[in-house]
């Protein structure tokens, strides 16, 4: 593999399959017809334009009544510029719960408390459990494990309201929220409430928020006020990597409020820049918060 890897063209990437630059991928969809050499020939339709040559119908098979499966191999035409792809994504640097743990411990030298829920009248409480309850997710210890990380998991249907209202009596260092129901966009307009109600509260300075869901990004988090946002398949340690790393460029080099508050509408830009140092980060002044 690292020799083929040598022989990339990153100005013209491709799938790879078997040969550098073959293009091969798999596709798998359902039709809603049953299984026959018309379906199979309208398969192979779909995948012609889907820009595939060289298609093989792998597999055909009757999913339900009146529906087929398909698994299809085929080289894509395409290819992508990988020297032009910037990305807007959380930056920070991957740490161990343990040198999470030492992180905080001497350059902050108390707990931070983080607290959690799913908000609105979303149930799922998987995700944010995953990310908070001590077992964690795919082998990665959640917040409740870490020594100096005060993890306050609040469960799901948590309203915004009672949220921040908690986040303040508790003077929490980060707010995380859940969102998993998506329908009707009804997670954007929860995530900008919640934004909105922490600025009025002026908690927007003295907290790190935090959004997460299998439908989150990190520049729809940005576009809704937060801070960061984590998709499908975040770790436990992903997250506190963030809220230390962002608690710390808080503290060192603060940033103004205004320019804090204009920072989501640059992920709206068209061009959307890469993030080497935090948006956060590269704002002005803010004062470091001391407390407790
Ligand atoms: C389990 C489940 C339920 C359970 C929830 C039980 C519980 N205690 O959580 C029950 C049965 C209650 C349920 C109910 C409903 N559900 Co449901 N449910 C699911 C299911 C099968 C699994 C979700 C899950 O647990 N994933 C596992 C976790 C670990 O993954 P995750 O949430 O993505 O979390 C990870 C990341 O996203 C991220 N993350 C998540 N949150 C956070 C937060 C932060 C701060 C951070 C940093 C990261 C982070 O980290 C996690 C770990 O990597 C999904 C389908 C699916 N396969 O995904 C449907 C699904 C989510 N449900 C769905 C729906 C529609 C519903 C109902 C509306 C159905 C109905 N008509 O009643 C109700 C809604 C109830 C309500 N008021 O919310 C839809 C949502 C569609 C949409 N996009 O809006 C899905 C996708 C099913 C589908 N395909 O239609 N559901």
């Amino acid at each position: 593999m690292t020799q083929k890897t040598a022989q990339v063209d990153l100005k013209k990437l491709k799938p790879y399959g078997d040969i550098m630059g073959d293009g091969t991928l798999q596709v798998c969809f359902t039709i809603p017809v049953e299984p026959s050499p018309e379906a199979r020939e309208a398969a192979i339709q779909f995948c012609e334009k889907m820009g595939l040559d060289h298609i093989k119908v792998a597999t055909m098979e009757k999913a339900a009544d009146g529906f087929s499966l398909f698994v299809i191999y085929g080289n894509l035409k395409h290819t992508v510029d990988f020297t032009k792809i910037h990305v807007v994504k959380v930056d920070a640097e991957k740490r161990s719960r343990e040198e999470i743990d030492e992180l905080i411990k001497t350059k902050i030298g108390r707990k931070l408390v983080v607290i959690g829920a799913c908000t609105g009248y979303d149930a799922h409480t998987v995700g944010i459990d995953a990310i908070m309850n001590m077992k964690g997710f795919a082998g990665d210890y959640g917040l409740e494990r870490y020594q100096w990380i005060d993890a306050r998991n609040l469960g799901a249907q948590v309203l915004n309201d009672e949220l921040l209202k908690r986040a303040l009596a508790e003077q929490a260092d980060a707010v995380l929220v859940s969102k998993v129901v998506t329908q009707h966009n009804i997670h954007m307009r929860d995530m900008k409430d919640l934004m909105n109600r922490a600025r009025q509260m002026g908690l927007l300075e003295k907290m790190v928020f935090v959004a997460g869901g299998p439908r989150v990004t990190h520049p729809l988090a940005l576009e809704c006020g937060f801070d960061a946002g984590f998709g499908v398949g975040t770790k436990p340690s992903d997250v506190a990597s963030y809220i230390v790393e962002e608690f710390l460029r808080r503290q060192s080099q603060g940033v103004s409020k205004e320019q804090r508050e204009e920072a989501p509408q640059r992920a709206k830009s068209k061009v959307r820049p890469t993030r080497t140092k935090s948006r956060i980060a590269k704002s002005g002044k803010r004062q470091a918060k001391s407390k407790r």
